[in-house]
């Protein structure tokens, strides 16, 4: 996250870390965010979980990126599914959905640090401007060699779709599965290694999935929103991979 705050994980407690294992290091290397969206099922963005063939981990409930905590849920991931029509050039339907590996049925088990977030209702509307969140351990410059050791959350109102088109984001195409997010103060905005984690907006008293961290034209350049899968479009995809996957 570029500017924003530090945090703590029970402020985003379906915050998730993918990780793969690198078997010449034995070590995992950070890829990205992602969203605990059910006990067992996670959401993330594709390009990088695709280009990753290895074991995928989820790490869920940790502040601090690196480090290990009591609170700390981690998992294998059994098999992830990728949007049938992903489009590589456009990142059109830039949507993944992974299962967590578990014996018995139950995966994340709810706390303080590790809860599921609320998918919206499928008529839901979120109005222009309305100020959401984002989350995630990426870069906090675009060419910072790293990635954030903390948890960082950041703050983006919701942007009218008129002014979500291809000519503020360098001549790439914006589908309408896509929608635009930024901050008035020119500030906060996801960056590298936050695609696939949530941006949410609250409704009724709950925080909303509203979108998926996707891409953008670097982080937090003047006028220049991020991109966000527009989760809304996706809910009977969501639904029925689980349906048929339980
Ligand atoms: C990325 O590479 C990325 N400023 C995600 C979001 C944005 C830029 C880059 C939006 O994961």
């Amino acid at each position: 996250i570029r500017g924003g705050q530090v945090s703590d994980i029970r402020e985003q407690p379906w915050q998730a870390a993918i990780t793969v294992y690198r078997p010449r290091s034995q070590s995992h290397n950070f890829l990205c965010g992602g969203v605990l969206i059910e006990s067992c099922w996670v959401l993330s963005a594709v390009f990088i979980i695709r280009y990753n063939a290895g074991r995928l981990r989820v790490t869920l409930g940790r502040t601090f990126r690196l480090q290990n905590s009591s609170s700390e849920q981690i998992f294998d991931v059994e098999k992830y599914w990728i949007h049938e029509q992903y489009n590589d050039e456009t990142y059109d339907n830039d949507i993944a959905l992974l299962k967590l590996s578990s014996d018995v049925g139950i995966c994340a088990v709810s706390s303080p640090e590790v809860l599921p977030v609320c998918l919206p209702d499928p008529g839901a509307v979120f109005p222009e401007q309305t100020e959401c969140e984002i989350s995630g351990y990426g870069k906090e410059e675009e060419f910072s060699p790293f990635y954030s050791d903390r948890v960082k959350q950041g703050h983006v109102r919701l942007w009218p779709e008129k002014n979500c088109v291809s000519e503020k984001l360098s001549g790439r195409l914006v589908t309408k599965n896509m929608l635009c997010a930024g901050d008035t103060r020119n500030r906060d905005d996801a960056c590298k290694g936050d695609s696939g984690g949530p941006l949410v907006c609250q409704k009724d008293g709950r925080m909303n999935l509203v979108g998926l961290i996707s891409w953008g034209d670097g982080c937090g350049k003047k006028d220049t929103p991020g991109v966000y899968t527009r989760v809304i479009n996706y809910l009977s995809w969501i639904s029925s991979k689980i349906r048929s996957n339980r």
